[in-house]
Parts: C-alpha cells; sequence; structure tokens
C-alpha cells in the first residue's frame, strides 16, 4: 500500500523512519510519500496560504496549491483522498481496518486555519479526526493515522499480536511484565510465573475488564 502525505511541513516526518514503520518501508511492506505542497503553487513569491474572507484571525491555505499538488500525485483518483481535520468522522480500529483494506491513500494536512472548503468539496473523499482537540496542524494527525494503518498492512507486525488485540474482546489491555521479577519492592504477580496458562488467560481477562471498569465504562 501506498500512503502520499501532502503538507506544507515535509521535515516533520522524519519520525517515520524511525522503529516499525521504518523497516515497514524498508521491506516495501508500505510505501510513504511526503510532498511538499509548496511545490505546487503558481504564486511567483511560492505563497499558498491568505487572509480568509469575511474576516478573522489567521490565515487559510489556497485551494489552487493543495488542487494542483492532489491532480499531480493522484491523475486518475485511484487513491483515497483524506483530510485530517477535528471535524472529521472520529478515527477508530474499525476506521483504520477498512482503510488498510481499501488501497492506496493521499492525506492532506491544513496548517493555519485550515484550507480553503473548496479544496475540500473538489478534491477530498472522506475527513477524518484522531481526536476531540484541535491542534496546530494536520501533520502529527497524519502521523498517528499512517502508523494506525500500518498496524493492519500484512506483513508490518507479527501475525500474533493481531491475534492477541483480537483477543482483548474491545476491552483494555491487561498489565505487562517483564524481568526483574522484584523492581524497587514491587513484585511480578505470582500467577504469570506459574507457568499455568489456564489461570494466566483467567487472570489477564479479569484485569482487562477491571481496568476497562475503572477508565473506560462505556466500553463494557
Ligand atoms: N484533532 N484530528 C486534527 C487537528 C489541526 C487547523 C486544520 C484532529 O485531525 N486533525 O486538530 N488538526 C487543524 C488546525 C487546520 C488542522
Amino acid at each position: 500500500m501506498k500512503i502520499t502525505i501532502l503538507t506544507l511541513f515535509p521535515e516533520m516526518f522524519s519520525a517515520l523512519e524511525a522503529s516499525i514503520l521504518g523497516r515497514a518501508q524498508r521491506e516495501k511492506k508500505i510505501q510513504i510519500e511526503i510532498v511538499d505542497i509548496r511545490a505546487y503553487t503558481e504564486d511567483k513569491h511560492l505563497k499558498c496560504d491568505d487572509y480568509p474572507f469575511g474576516g478573522g484571525a489567521g490565515m487559510v491555505m489556497m485551494a489552487q496549491p493543495i488542487g494542483s499538488a492532489i491532480e499531480a500525485v493522484d491523475p486518475e483518483h485511484g487513491a483515497r483522498r483524506i483530510y485530517l481535520s477535528p471535524k472529521g468522522k472520529r478515527l477508530d480500529q474499525e476506521t483504520a481496518i477498512r482503510l488498510a483494506e481499501g488501497g492506496d491513500l493521499v492525506l492532506l494536512c491544513g496548517h493555519y486555519e485550515g484550507v480553503d472548503q473548496r479544496a475540500v468539496d473538489l478534491f477530498i473523499d472522506e475527513e477524518i479526526s484522531i481526536g476531540d482537540y484541535v491542534l496546530t496542524g494536520g501533520e502529527l494527525p497524519a502521523m498517528v493515522l499512517t502508523d494506525c494503518i500500518s498496524r493492519y498492512v500484512e506483513g508490518v507486525l507479527s501475525p500474533q499480536s493481531l491475534v492477541d488485540e483480537s483477543f482483548s474482546e474491545g476491552l483494555l489491555e491487561y498489565p505487562h511484565y517483564t524481568r526483574p521479577v522484584e523492581y524497587r519492592g514491587l513484585v511480578v504477580p505470582e500467577v504469570l510465573r506459574s507457568g499455568n496458562h489456564a489461570e494466566i488467560d483467567k487472570w489477564r481477562r479479569e484485569q482487562a475488564r477491571a481496568i476497562t471498569a475503572k477508565n473506560r465504562p462505556d466500553l463494557l
């Protein structure tokens, strides 16, 4: 799968070279291309934003550079084109899986006060929010969405990681421990060292239920 990210701040995306997504790219499981919207402006001073009609604070990203960039990277409209914004439908695991299975993606990152609505109306298929808070731009949300989707692309994670996740059945995760057995007086629960896998599964289910009841009763 190929994910093309359109942004005025391409330097922010070096984070995607690290860790699991970095390896997935080197192993050609996913392809991520960062495209500088500024390269597509027709303005002679390379301007990509302007004052809002109707007044108000801040600047609005112009439709022309965005439209030209999208048409350059996806001329046949073969990709699903997504705009990251707090006004979008909230991202959840089900949406991430659907997008991971749905072919190539183009992600548009807004900045300042947002983008000219005509760029959204003409060029965007779907508006997605990563949560009910406002950031300074869509770059971090585009990285969040890329990370979340990539986990469901074949070969990015070990198959067992996704099996364990689906066994958690919509509950929050049970606690994890590793060596040493004792750290600053706190001891790894005996059951996890017992080798009794039926008892371990039972303990983990109870713990998952308890933490979910405490932090996210809406999930029960
Ligand atoms: N939350 N989910 C989000 C965001 C910042 C103004 C458009 C979010 O997706 N994006 O907070 N984005 C805004 C800032 C321009 C993007």
